[in-house]
């Protein structure tokens, strides 16, 4: 499990230094990491995919794990960053990392809105949206979280193009959306679980946010996610609220795990990592060891429930 390039798990990193990592852990880890890109962005930048687990030399069920839906939530590419390290590293001697990855691959896109991630960096804290060009309007971006299909703009969602949570010109209107749904719709079949991971409230949800009906399989999601918030809080306390997104934090449509949900993924979780506000967004990176520590127990706890079920 040798790493050909130095990378900080315990900062912020750049988009240049994910895309150097990915390139480094996958060339590092050629037994268990392979890589694949979903499309480009709207400014051009790859989508680069991580597929961890053992090649047994037939398809294994799946489970998909995406971060930084949103630019100004930094913890969440941090996350994604700290799960593959933690795979790769625990393979071999943990037995819960060594079975799953034995029994299931795992899906992991680092950042989905590489170009609104970037534009953090660069321009503005706290963008949320895409960024992409519309004609008519000088505001720029889509709110990727409400631009799938899923009750689309109806609920909590503005169709105003310069609103924080504009839900776009159409359903997939964004290239970064169709990316993502294209690569799920495709491997359908094998994708038993979806995992989103956002910040912050400290809450797991699952569906439904676009309706106030109870999914199918409320007890079940709810027995989960309860259990792993009860994993996550035995490391340091940290307490989470589960419940399904509508009533839990709030009505929005056109969100990913509502449209995963109803495409077929059962286990389909929304996570808003740390904290409760008095950092929100800026969380600051001496953070980043304990919350990813933290959230690693749950997404375990999930997925040991997923690959025996
Ligand atoms: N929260 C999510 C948002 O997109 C959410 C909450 C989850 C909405 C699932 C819809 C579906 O607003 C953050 N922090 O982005
Ligand atoms: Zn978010």
């Amino acid at each position: 499990h040798q790493q050909t390039k130095a990378h900080n798990y315990m900062k912020y990193n750049r988009w240049t230094d994910i895309e150097a990592w990915v390139s480094s852990i996958t060339s590092g880890n050629p037994a268990l990491i392979s890589r694949s890109t979903l499309g480009k962005t709207y400014e051009g930048r790859s989508m680069h995919l991580i597929k961890i687990g053992k090649n047994t030399g037939s398809t294994k069920p799946a489970i998909f794990i995406d971060c930084g839906i949103h630019a100004r939530e930094w913890i969440s590419p941090a996350f994604c960053q700290w799960f593959v390290q933690e795979a790769v590293s625990t393979y071999g001697s943990d037995s819960q990392m060594t079975s799953l990855l034995d029994q299931m691959d795992v899906f992991v896109l680092p950042v989905f809105n590489v170009d609104g991630y970037e534009h953090t960096w660069k321009s503005d804290r706290m963008w949320r949206k895409t960024r992409s060009r519309k004609s008519g309007s000088s505001c720029i971006g889509a709110d990727p979280n409400r631009n799938f299909n899923a009750g689309w703009c109806t609920l909590g969602a503005s169709s105003n193009p310069c609103s924080d949570t504009y839900c776009g010109s159409s359903m997939e209107s964004e290239i970064e959306v169709q990316n993502v749904a294209n690569f799920i719709r495709k491997n359908k079949s094998i994708i038993k679980a979806y995992l989103t991971i956002h910040s912050y409230s400290q809450l797991l949800l699952f569906p439904y946010s676009y309706k106030y009906d109870q999914a199918k399989d409320h007890a079940e999601l709810m027995s989960v996610a309860e259990s792993a918030s009860e994993a996550l809080r035995s490391l340091y306390g940290t307490r989470y609220t589960s419940g399904p997104g509508a009533t839990t934090i709030y009505p929005a449509a056109g969100g990913s795990d509502d449209w995963a949900y109803d495409l077929g993924v059962k286990y389909s979780f929304t996570f808003e990592l740390r904290d409760t506000g008095h950092y929100g967004f800026l969380l600051p990176e001496s953070q980043i060891k304990p919350t990813c520590e933290e959230t690693m127990l749950a997404v375990k706890y999930i997925a040991a429930h997923v690959q025996k079920n």
